[in-house]
């Protein structure tokens, strides 16, 4: 559970990092699902940079019966996100980000509501939760936000190479005023951050890859209109808290 404190900086900044979420026998077993596991090769696609540099990533709407369901389902994430949400919520999307050494490129600075907005989303309640697969580090292109930013409401986007991205002049002056957070993140970390908090990561010069696995959450007051959207807005059941564990060895449906 989330501390008082660590739910009161949520609510500040738009975002918290909580360390050893995750074991290191649950990250071991995660990644070898995504490097061996078809689900993650059938789903993965690329969203160029403004460079052109690959940002490949691997999206999908189901938490399904697999080793990446019972994270999108896990107590800890879930429990926690219900917390900072401050209602039930649904299962939206999940995806792996695939930030490889030497070749993995940038995300533009955006909100996800960005993206969302043009979903049906009403409100921006939804929240995110990024787990790292690997250290994630400045060198290998962690995420960055800018801390408070989940309050200045939803910037106009256009698109950048093939990603969205904000209006880079308002994005400069909140920066001006905000500042950047790294996010420098142990593997097995979980970043909670909020559907208008602005975010972006740099380019993987290094030669260490920077693997993520995001789980997003809809408040279920929060459906789309229209019928559009992702996930279905259904409350979630949350998986026993040794689920990854039992992936160990199975194969994945
Ligand atoms: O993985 C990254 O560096 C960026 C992720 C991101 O921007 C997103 O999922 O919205």
């Amino acid at each position: 559970m989330l501390s008082l404190d660590q739910v009161q900086a949520y609510d500040r900044d738009g975002y918290v990092l909580v360390p050893e979420v995750f074991t290191p026998r649950e990250i071991e077993i995660l990644l070898a699902h995504v490097t061996t596991d078809g689900k993650v090769k059938q789903h993965t696609g690329d969203m160029p940079d403004a460079t052109g540099r690959s940002s490949k990533l691997a999206l999908w709407m189901d938490a399904g019966n697999d080793v990446f369901g019972a994270v999108s389902t896990s107590p800890r994430i879930v429990n926690n996100a219900r917390m900072l949400l401050r209602e039930d919520m649904y299962h939206w999307h999940s995806k792996v980000m695939l930030k490889e050494a030497r070749v993995g490129g940038a995300w533009e600075w955006h909100q996800d509501y960005g993206y969302w907005y043009g979903d049906g989303c009403l409100y921006p309640r939804l929240i995110s939760c990024m787990v790292a697969l690997d250290p994630a580090t400045r060198e290998n292109g962690c995420l960055k936000v800018i801390p408070g930013s989940h309050l200045l409401g939803r910037f106009d986007h256009g698109q950048v190479g093939q990603q969205s991205g904000a209006d880079q002049a308002r994005v400069a002056a909140a920066i001006e005023r905000l500042g950047v957070k790294y996010c420098e993140a142990p593997a097995g970390s979980a970043l909670f951050f909020h559907g208008n908090t602005f975010h972006a990561s740099e380019a993987n010069l290094s030669d260490k890859h920077r693997r993520a696995y995001i789980c997003c959450y809809n408040a279920l007051s929060n459906v789309p209109y229209g019928g559009k959207g992702h996930g279905k807005p259904v409350p979630i059941t949350t998986s026993p808290d040794d689920a990854i564990l039992s992936f160990a060895t199975g194969s994945v449906a």
